[in-house]
């Protein structure tokens, strides 16, 4: 059985008929994925870091080496640049608020897009209240994009962070990143690069885009939810101070202070997410015996046959680019006069998953004119069935809601 079929996703077998098609929210999780996690609590679960005893070790040993699949998966140069997180949203705060507290001065600015998650915007725009720095927004095309000239053209000397998607949740347009990064070296500022939509569906090596922090999350590729991850040059972390503190963390501790461990622990506070490490390291595993070739193929056939169909739907209307290829699986878009929740609520009623709102991009929203809209993302264990089944359903929108046409 091929690894991409969706019999090796337990959900399809208590679900035989779902269609799940909202896999930029979370996806589902293959049995080699939960056999890891089970495995680890079976046979290796003790406070990882901590004890001296046998078991303890081989936990550390499960936690570590989870981090060097990590490591060899995204093709960063040491453990040490590896931290793991919650999920992106904790990434992103933890450059926000340790690297970004650091550097930003009054006066400063941070420049972002219109079209980033909440989760890479609202940590920036505390930073830039906190500090009295001005937080830009480059906007987008109407087909989604963002240029290298406009990047250009927005940078000044005063702006310290660059925070952008490699992928939007809502365009699924793939973002220039390393032209962008050239762009921002070259005027001395950092850049954050948001993984969450990219990391799960291409091939995305650290040092090809020397983006300077990467954040992403394991549940949207297969893993656990409960497990991130964020990559930074090692340079930059080792400068910046503690995100958050507590046990683990420290080298030596007084009644006055305390002394840091040395990365990447400096910013893993507390008992760790171990069972979550080891099933994102099986999620890495997983896709890897795929590989990226396969996957980024599959995925742009599905998406090429439910965006030329959805194109020949009156009514309907993609957001963003028009192109097929110019969406990495996800197909965000309107129906003439049907509210989304009414659009997902009917494609339920069909067995269909599909998110419908804001998608966590509220200010996109509203520059687009319109406060929500309906969301398809596909992964690799969908079929060309479940386009179909969505589209056939798409088709029956308006007439369910009673107009003529
Ligand atoms: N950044 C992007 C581009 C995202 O799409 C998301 C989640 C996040 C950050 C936050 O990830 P988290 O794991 O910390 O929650 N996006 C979505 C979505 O599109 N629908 O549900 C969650």
């Amino acid at each position: 059985m091929s690894l991409t079929d969706k019999k090796n996703f337990p959900i399809f077998t208590t679900y035989p008929d779902l269609v799940y098609i909202d896999n930029s929210a979370t996806t589902q999780k293959p049995q080699a994925v939960l056999d890891a996690v089970k495995k680890y609590y079976e046979e290796e679960n003790a406070n990882p870091l901590r004890g001296l005893y046998d078991l303890a070790v081989k936990a550390t040993d499960a936690y570590e080496n989870a981090r060097a699949a990590v490591k060899d998966f995204i093709g960063a140069d040491s453990v040490k640049e590896i931290i793991f997180t919650r999920n992106t949203s904790e990434s992103l705060n933890l450059v926000a608020y340790s690297y970004g507290r650091m550097v930003i001065e009054e006066g400063d600015e941070i420049l972002s897009t219109v079209s980033e998650h909440h989760s890479n915007m609202l940590p920036w725009q505390i930073l830039a209240k906190e500090k009295g720095a001005t937080l830009k927004y480059l906007e987008p095309t109407k087909e989604g994009e963002y240029t290298p000239e406009a990047l250009k053209a927005a940078l000044t000397p005063k702006t310290k962070i660059f925070a952008i998607a490699q992928v939007s949740n809502v365009f699924g347009r793939v973002n220039p990143i390393r032209a962008f990064a050239d762009i921002c070296h070259e005027n001395g500022t950092v850049i954050v690069c948001d993984g969450a939509q990219s990391v799960p569906h291409m091939h995305v090596d650290v040092k090809d885009l020397d983006v300077d922090f990467l954040a992403f999350s394991g549940h949207k590729m297969m893993g656990p939810m409960g497990i991130g991850v964020l990559y930074g040059k090692k340079e930059l972390l080792e400068k910046m101070p503690p995100f958050m503190s507590g046990g683990e963390m420290i080298e030596y501790v007084t009644l006055d202070g305390a002394t840091y461990a040395q990365l990447p622990h400096k910013f893993e506070a507390g008992t760790v997410n171990a069972g979550g490490a080891v099933g994102l390291r099986a999620a890495i595993e997983y896709i890897s015996r795929i590989g990226f070739d396969v996957i980024e193929r599959k995925e742009a056939e599905l998406t090429k046959l439910m965006v030329n169909e959805m194109l020949k739907i009156p009514h309907i209307h993609i957001i963003g680019s028009q192109k097929p290829e110019e969406h990495q699986g996800i197909v965000a878009f309107e129906v003439d006069d049907i509210h989304p929740h009414d659009v997902a609520a009917m494609l339920d009623a069909d067995g269909i998953c599909v998110r419908a709102g804001h998608h966590c991009t509220q200010p996109l929203h509203k520059f687009l004119g319109n406060p929500s809209s309906t969301r398809a993302s596909l992964a690799f264990y969908n079929e060309e069935s479940d386009v179909i089944k969505f589209i056939e359903s798409l088709k029956t929108m308006r007439a369910r809601m009673g107009y003529a046409d």
